[in-house]
């Protein structure tokens, strides 16, 4: 049965997503991103109280064995529809949401099956006999550049053989553009190490034209983070510069080539103690985190115009 004292299965977050959809019919829509390539169906859910609210694109468990991101994803969905806190109320009613708990499917099924610890699509490789690429090194923007990926089949950074290679990469690709238009924001949940990250990914030679605002508003997200009583801490920067370069990621592709002017990497719980086997009892506090950490992150942006 699905819940957040434990980690959900693929088929028990759909089953979810069912009942949440047909309880509030008016306000929820289901959507499909696509197939994967063994054929499973990418979904995601749209929140949406009234017209012409900004909008947020949340992209989660693009890493297969990153369990908190859909589990911190469906934890949001849940109050963004059930909360009576008036500041979740402002945050949910006052944003469209279009969130994808699960878009690495392929490689989420497998870490429940086979092997925890798998990061990548599930797609063979036509040279060698090590499956699957990196979903976030695949998007075409800056793709294999400036050792931001590598080229090697077997490496957990590998780029696939072209950009959007991975069926997931190049349906969530299409989906982004066919709502680009109503959205302002992209998040992309990952885990772990507890950073806010901005483009560029591909070199930290070079800063995007609004990087000072971008830190602003995630110093937002670290203090709002740090308000609450568990001692969290998150830092900040671009992901090259702070972590290591990544080309052909979702938010830079997002950033890069469709103009979404903010976009975000947020890398949840742990520091590493646990790294991405965190224990369950993190699953609300880190969610906790998230839902304060965005409702400021999403204020700031309104404060900068
Ligand atoms: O390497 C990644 O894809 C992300 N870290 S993780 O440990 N979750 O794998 C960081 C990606 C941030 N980089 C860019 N946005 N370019
Ligand atoms: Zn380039
Ligand atoms: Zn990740």
């Amino acid at each position: 049965t699905f819940g957040w004292t434990k980690y959900n299965s693929l088929a028990e977050i759909y089953a979810w997503l069912d009942d949440i959809l047909a309880a509030y019919p008016t306000i929820t829509e289901s959507f499909i991103v696509g197939q994967s390539y063994e054929g499973r169906t990418i979904r995601g859910i749209k929140i949406s109280y009234k017209s012409n609210n900004p909008g947020v694109l949340i992209e989660s468990n693009i890493h297969a064995r990153e369990w908190i991101t859909s589990a911190t994803a469906t934890w949001l969905i849940n109050e963004f529809l059930t909360s009576t806190d008036e500041l979740v109320r402002d945050l949910a009613e006052n944003h469209d949401w279009y969130i994808v708990p699960v878009l690495n499917v392929d490689g989420f099924v497998y870490t429940h099956e086979k092997d925890r610890m798998w990061r990548k699509t599930r797609q063979p490789s036509e040279i060698s006999s090590c499956i699957g690429a990196d979903p976030n090194r695949n998007y075409d923007s800056h793709w294999m550049e400036n050792e931001g990926a590598s080229s090697n089949p077997c490496a957990e950074d590998y780029g696939g053989p072209k950009p959007f290679s991975e069926p997931e990469i190049q349906a969530m690709s299409e989906f982004v553009i066919s709502i680009k238009d109503k959205i302002n924001v992209l998040l992309a949940f990952h885990s772990y190490s507890q950073l806010l990250l901005s483009p560029y990914g591909h070199t930290k030679e070079e800063f995007p034209p609004n990087f000072d605002d971008m830190m602003e508003v995630a110093k937002a997200y670290g203090d709002a983070v740090e308000s609450l009583p568990y001692g969290t801490v998150y830092r900040y920067g671009s992901a090259a510069g702070i972590l290591y370069p990544a080309s052909g990621a979702t938010i830079d592709w997002a950033y890069n080539e469709q103009g979404v002017e903010i976009s975000y990497t947020i890398e949840f719980r742990d520091t590493g103690r646990y790294g991405f086997i965190l224990p369950p009892v993190h699953i609300i506090p880190n969610a906790e985190e998230a839902l304060i950490g965005i409702a400021a992150l999403l204020e700031k942006c309104k404060d900068l115009g």
